[in-house]
């Protein structure tokens, strides 16, 4: 009913359970004695992708026939999750596929089960990037994204003794249905080498990259299909190969191993992904990931532009680049590279039809984020892009000291280069004088990043500055993994939502129709009984599904302020062992996320985390009013089962660093209430719920930057707050490490001594508001009335509408609508 144009279209159940038994028998070669889940999942998969093949071949067609304007979105991280209910819903096909499988006597659930996430990032730009590619088909907009095939994705987090304990992520182990790969398109990678100067025909200083050690990068393309449309858009993936040169070369030389064992390390560079979000290593390999990317995906696109076009300078009218943050940055130095050395084009020429090219998207404002590359490495590795860096730079500080003369101290902080201790190359800097459109992510971090972080740019190019807020796709974070509620809303509100998420609005109405309430209340639950399950089986820990679900799942990161909500659970643990038989609110607060595997404290964190809920959990005195658990390996699938689930969402990043957040649009549009302080696009999602359905604390960024510039002094909370100092002494005390009293005291240490992130000053106003939480819950019909409230105000956080703005003002594209063939 929510899709007219495949009404007609849509195939019976004898369709397909002929084809799931064919791919069954022979694709897979199992019949129904030897077939193992993973069996039929695949067989599905491939039943499915069948689907999915005659309007990608269409899609691709009609981009090239109408020659319409292409947006590519360059990441090195997308955070896919698994493909198969996201098709199985786009195609609006889910319940038909269900109805099909039950007749054979499967469960389409289980099935889902089996396939393995797509893991290819680290936390919300990555996410972030697959919302995006979910909301640019389903809008009919010609759009490509470009990754890395890694071979091992996010690392898989195991709970060992209480602490994290890594193990690869070995994704693509049992085949992957969902890619194809393409042979035929190859290009070639160049690394290190020197660079000759001749003169041309004109007399013009010319530039040749030579002897440089080669790799091939090979696309595999996976599908993106648009929701209740015939797009079906590409996600191309690059994979690492070695050269034929190389490899004839090596093994003429007669060394067999040796030549083997350089092929390795060159396909090395699509190996891994980097699981360190927030702390930029500057490793070298890295780097060649990055230049591995950014060199295939502008290969790619200029073979795409010269199947149509001769002429260059129209580029900036066919091609739109959006970088996912800086990583993809050395994409701006290898266009001009083509554009100079293979095109043979004159600077000015060049710089114009890049700038005209390339949008960039900045992420996060932590100084120790932001990427910068050794001289000396570029120069090793890229010696012919350091040259245009350099030669960008020059005439970009340039035009600084004409604008803004004799300001010295001016050039040195704008500078391309660093050149305090060693000489850096800083990507952003480079990103921003190489690109038309710069954008937050939030109106509070585009705020900053006029205000602060680029505030000479911003003088210079205030027309390059903009904003663009954020969202999700409804379509995985409401109608997949949500059904219970979906339906729920759909039968009040019809289904328009799926596609126009300013639909929701609609249920404020509802909100106070005291029926509805408890349909609302009953989905939640149901919810909450499911993660029950899960967190015993993952766990072990029994919690109570009439407990408030207090959940902050992200990454962990001390800018993110797990401890603060740790702070929080102790004072709470010993106000109810004060007070025997007091009646406080049964609270079961959720914890999930990875730590970088180098990020001491993060880790320490989790441990801290888990040793909490080891005395917590099983003090007979606590009389279960409170229990702590720390979910395992928090991924797409993981966050599927706890965002519908979650009663209250814990978004406490001190103000002025979360960029925007997405998790916490996921869990409002949930239901989940919001704690959280004005920072990021909580700010926004107060706006739209309304002041009064939030649970607001803490400084704000302005009154952080004060307190900073002031001279901040933790220990004055300590001792001023008995009940913070309580909770310190505990964690420094060894009460969650009876057998390494000293484990924390990096912990309570670093509060005491620095409190980067002001957890102690926010922390008296935290725990008024959670108590005020408290409160709220023991009426649980207003509870359900403000959680409505929550659904229904995320209209504005749809990627979908954050798509349309980059669409019309940064990208210029238009819709390709598709029609269908069958
Ligand atoms: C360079 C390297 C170490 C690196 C730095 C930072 C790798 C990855 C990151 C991740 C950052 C850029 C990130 O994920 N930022 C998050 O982006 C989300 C989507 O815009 C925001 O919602 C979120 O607030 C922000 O932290």
């Amino acid at each position: 009913p929510d899709n007219s144009t495949q009404a007609d279209a849509k195939p019976t159940p004898s369709d397909l359970q002929r084809s799931f038994l064919r791919h069954l028998k022979h694709t897979i070669v199992k019949d129904k004695y030897s077939a193992t889940p993973a069996d039929l999942y695949l067989a599905l998969a491939y039943a499915v992708r069948d689907m999915l093949a005659e309007r990608w071949l269409e899609t691709q067609q009609a981009y090239y026939r109408n020659n319409a304007k292409r947006v590519y979105y360059i990441s090195m991280e997308f955070l896919m999750g698994r493909t198969l209910g996201n098709s199985l819903i786009n195609l609006g096909i889910m319940e038909e596929w269900e109805g099909a499988l039950k007749q054979l006597g499967i469960d389409a659930t289980d099935l889902q089960e089996s396939e393995w996430d797509a893991g290819l990032g680290n936390g919300g730009l990555g996410r972030l990037a697959a919302c995006f590619l979910d909301s640019l088909a389903t809008m009919s907009l010609p759009a490509y994204g470009y990754g890395i095939r890694f071979e091992y994705g996010m690392f898989f987090q195991k709970i060992v003794d209480g602490g994290q304990y890594e193990t690869p992520d070995n994704w693509l182990r049992y085949g992957n249905p969902w890619e194809f790969g393409r042979q035929e398109h190859l290009h070639k990678i160049r690394y290190h080498g020197r660079v000759t100067e001749y003169r041309d025909e004109e007399g013009m200083q010319r530039h040749d990259w030579v002897d440089t050690h080669d790799v091939m990068a090979m696309a595999y393309d996976v599908p993106v299909p648009g929701y209740g449309n015939e797009t079906v858009n590409t996600l191309r993936l690059w994979s690492a190969k070695s050269t034929r040169d190389f490899e004839l070369s090596f093994f003429n030389q007669g060394n067999y191993i040796g030549a083997v064992e350089s092929k390795m390390r060159t396909e090395n560079i699509s190996k891994v992904l980097y699981p360190a979000d927030h702390m930029a290593e500057g490793k070298e390999l890295r780097l060649r990931q990055e230049y591995f990317l950014s060199s295939a995906t502008v290969q790619d696109i200029f073979y795409r532009f010269s199947k149509k076009h001769g002429d260059v300078s129209i580029l900036p009218t066919k091609v739109a680049i959006q970088l996912n943050d800086t990583h993809p940055t050395l994409a701006i130095p290898e266009l001009v590279r083509i554009l100079l050395d293979e095109k043979l084009l004159a600077w000015d020429d060049a710089w114009k039809i890049s700038v005209e090219t390339f949008a960039y998207t900045n992420h996060t404002v932590l100084p120790e984020a932001l990427e910068t590359w050794p001289v000396r490495i570029l120069e090793n590795i890229l010696p012919r892009h350091l040259q245009i860096i350099y030669q960008i730079n020059d005439h970009f500080l340039r035009e600084v000291a004409s604008r803004f003369p004799d300001d010295m101290e001016r050039l040195r902080r704008m500078s391309i280069v660093a050149e305090e201790g060693e000489k850096h190359i800083r990507m952003a800097h480079l990103a921003i004088v190489g690109s038309h459109s710069v954008n937050g992510v939030s109106a509070l971090h585009s705020q900053i990043l006029k205000d602060d972080l680029f505030h000479d740019f911003y003088e210079m190019w205030p027309e390059r500055f903009n904003n663009k807020t954020n969202g999700i796709t409804q379509r995985r974070w409401l109608k997949h993994a949500n059904r219970w509620l979906a339906d729920l809303v759909s039968s009040r509100i019809g289904h328009g939502w799926i596609t126009d998420l300013g639909e929701l609005a609609r249920l404020r109405e509802l909100a106070d129709d005291r029926e509805f309430q408890q349909q609302w209340i009953e989905v939640k639950q149901a919810n909450k009984r499911h993660l029950a399950d899960l967190i015993l089986r993952d766990t072990g820990v029994r919690v109570s599904a009439d407990s408030l679900f207090d959940c902050q799942t992200k990454r962990i990161h001390e800018y993110k302020r797990q401890l603060l909500n740790v702070l929080h659970v102790i004072t709470r643990y010993n106000r109810i062992k004060a007070t025997p038989g007091c009646a406080i609110t049964p609270r079961t607060v959720i914890f999930s996320g990875k730590a970088a595997p180098s990020y001491f404290m993060a880790k320490l964190i989790i441990q801290l985390i888990t040793a909490v809920g080891a005395v917590v959990n099983n003090d007979p005195a606590i009389h279960g009013l409170l229990k702590v658990v720390f979910m395992p390996n928090y991924n797409v699938s993981l966050a599927e089962c706890i965002f519908p689930a979650a009663d209250l969402s814990e978004q406490i990043s001190t103000a002025g660093t979360e960029a925007s957040g997405t998790g916490n649009m996921k869990y409002a549009l949930n239901g989940a209430l919001t704690i959280g302080t004005l920072d990021g696009a909580n700010i926004e999602i107060m706006e739209e719920v309304g002041r009064d359905n939030i649970f607001i604390f803490g400084l704000t960024s302005k009154q952080v930057t004060h307190l900073k510039r002031a001279g901040y002094h933790p220990r004055d909370h300590y001792l001023s707050d008995p009940e913070l100092k309580q909770a310190l002494d505990m964690i420094a005390g060894g009460t969650f490490s009876p057998d390494d009293p000293d484990r924390f005291r990096p912990i309570s240490d670093n509060l005491l001594a620095n409190d980067h992130y002001l957890l102690l000053a926010d922390y008296a106003s935290y725990i008024t508001s959670q108590e005020q939480v408290d409160r709220l819950y023991q009426e649980p019909y207003e509870w359900a009335r403000r959680s409505i409230l929550n659904t229904a105000g995320m209209g504005k956080f749809s990627s979908d509408r954050t798509i349309a703005e980059y669409a019309r003002e940064i990208w210029n594209i238009q819709p390709e609508i598709i029609r269908p063939t069958r």
